[in-house]
């Protein structure tokens, strides 16, 4: 049996409270940041055995993102900046509940099982967002890491793609990228420059970019960034945390949830492109006021069928046999899917929500395009796709236009952060891509008209009795609620609803879509009555809002 020697494992000054049990969901640890300190000490420890046992840097985040600022959360990055590995959630969630006397006894069983060598040296990089619990729970997360022995450099306030790509640059010997901020800010500007070369500056109010930082690192991050894109691109940045709170209305959660403008932005002009983050800047969503006051949202869908129809192009006119397909879930607008299916001909699959499991899928193609409606995604280029791009952006023996694309195609591959959806990533290359093909937010927002949708949720005693199949779309417990959904579906043309446990926040979620907002208010209101009545509501019956 593997054993510790004489470690310092006892938490000392970070004691888990007795009793308290916490999760690793979907993206790590979520919870008031007061009850976290013990969490952050534990997940040192596990950064430091994972990083023996793959024999790699690993990440630790410390953000609760889009959540209330009184939040925190952590999540851990595996080696080639991707989420943390099914098994090894299991055993932060085991690590995090470990009563004190039972920790070291936790250890040796992740120890045994996974047959880590204890010898082998651990290096562990880390990063923060804006939250003020932030500093002293990346401080526990340290402690943890040097109980073990592990090295480790802190990055301080950083966005989640950027300690992403750092574990990336790390783990790639640099190939990816230079482990700095500087070198991920040089990375993204150069293929940002190179992409737009050949479209002139455009005027002012074309170049010009509002974007809300939440209040959060986003923000700060943004301010960084503008000098090196050489004014091709201003960012007005609001929402940059001097005044406001933390993803208090406003942020891309905010946005996309509410429909409507986020505070520090209401006041944005006709037709002005404007975009929100979220808390720590791994979403986007963008948006504008229309001549008649009415506001249009671009979700991650709208993102997704804007690059997509970009690569596409590419791809075609590099005449490389390339396989490009679509990643969304069940919160895709069905109009995305129908466009993206019927008129492009691109593939779609439909995976369960959250990034790992979309992530995992596009894996699966030499193009994987990804993203949740909620704005958090990217592409994924397989090695061999990369190389044959690179390759014939090279061979000045091919005509001059297959070249040309396939050197567009590269810097693409650049551009786009590879390892996780990331808010700044994606801005460059949407801002590029308007650009190079001359589109207004308009023109862009026309490719396909989104069917009207609600989300709701709704307060049970137990979420995790609701039990889903098809990737979140269909309930098979409790009994019968599935078929009232059915039933209430029927009613209204073009509709759709499904009902799932949140892996974030204690409540179920409903969404609803239908073909016009008030059909679809009405649904959501109707499917949330039947969660509430069949899944056991807590608290009062849900209302219908207008
Ligand atoms: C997290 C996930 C996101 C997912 C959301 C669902 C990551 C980085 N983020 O924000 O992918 O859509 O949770 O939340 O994994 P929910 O389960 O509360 O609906
Ligand atoms: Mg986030």
């Amino acid at each position: 049996m593997a054993c510790f020697h004489e470690v310092a494992l006892v938490s000392g000054r970070h004691p888990k409270p007795v009793g308290l049990v916490l999760q690793y969901g979907t993206a790590g640890f979520r919870a008031r940041a007061e009850q976290l300190d013990h969490v952050m000490y534990r997940m040192g420890l596990l950064a430091v055995l994972r990083s023996k046992k793959t024999k790699s840097t690993i990440g630790v985040m410390v953000t609760a993102s889009h959540n209330p600022e009184e939040d925190n959360g952590v999540k851990l990055v595996d080696p080639l900046g991707e989420m943390l590995a099914p098994a090894w959630e299991a055993y932060a969630t085991q690590l995090a509940n470990a009563e004190e006397q039972d920790l070291k006894s936790v250890l040796t069983s992740i120890l045994d099982n996974e047959s880590v060598n204890l010898q082998k040296v651990a290096r562990v990089v880390l990063g923060r967002d804006t939250r003020p619990s932030s500093l002293n729970l990346a401080q526990a997360v340290i402690d943890g890491v040097s109980a073990l022995d592990g090295t480790y450099q802190d990055y301080g306030l950083v966005s989640t793609p950027q300690l992403h790509y750092m574990v990336c640059c790390w783990n790639t010997m640099e190939h990816y990228g230079t482990a700095t901020v500087e070198g991920y800010y040089q990375k993204l500007s150069q293929a940002f420059l190179a992409m737009t070369k050949q479209t002139p500056y455009h005027p002012e109010e074309l170049r010009q970019l509002n974007v809300d930082g939440a209040n959060g690192i986003g923000a700060l991050k943004l301010q960084e960034l503008e000098p090196y894109l050489e004014k091709k691109l201003q960012l007005k940045v609001h929402n940059n945390g001097v005044n406001g709170k933390l993803n208090y209305l406003c942020g891309a959660d905010f946005v996309k949830v509410q429909q409507k403008l986020p505070h520090g932005l209401l006041h944005i002009k006709t037709n002005e492109r404007s975009c929100s983050f979220d808390g720590d800047a791994d979403r986007i969503v963008y948006y504008y006021i229309d001549e008649s006051g009415c506001f249009h949202l671009l979700d991650g869908d709208k993102i997704a069928t804007l690059i997509t129809i970009f690569l596409q192009e590419l791809l075609v006119k590099t005449d490389l046999d390339l396989q490009i397909a679509v990643i969304q879930t069940a919160y895709a607008n069905g109009s995305s899917t129908r466009y993206i299916t019927e008129v492009m001909k691109v593939p779609v699959h439909c995976v369960n929500t959250g990034v790992k499991y979309l992530h995992h899928k596009a894996q699966e193609f030499d193009v994987g395009v990804y993203f949740e409606a909620n704005g958090h995604g990217t592409v994924l280029f397989s090695k061999t796709a990369e190389n044959k791009i690179r390759q014939l952006a090279q061979d000045n023996n091919q005509l001059v236009e297959r070249i040309n694309a396939a050197k567009m195609l590269e810097n693409t591959i650049d551009l786009i952060n590879q390892t996780v959806g990331d808010a700044i990533s994606d801005l460059l290359t949407i801002e590029a891509i308007l650009s190079i093909k001359g589109f207004t937010i308009q023109q862009w927002d026309s490719i396909y008209t989104d069917l009207p949708n609600r989300q709701l949720k709704v307060k049970v005693s137990d979420r995790q009795i609701i039990v889903t199949v098809d990737a979140g779309k269909r309930v098979v417990s409790p009994a019968g609620l599935q078929q009232n959904i059915d039933a209430l579906v029927k009613k209204y043309n073009l509709s759709r609803a499904f009902v799932r446990p949140s892996g974030t926040e204690d409540v179920v979620r409903i969404y609803a879509e239908a073909e016009t907002q008030s059909n679809a208010d009405t649904l959501a209101h109707e499917v949330s009555l039947v969660v509430y009545k069949l899944a056991g509501g807590v608290g009062e019956e849900p209302k219908l809002l207008h």
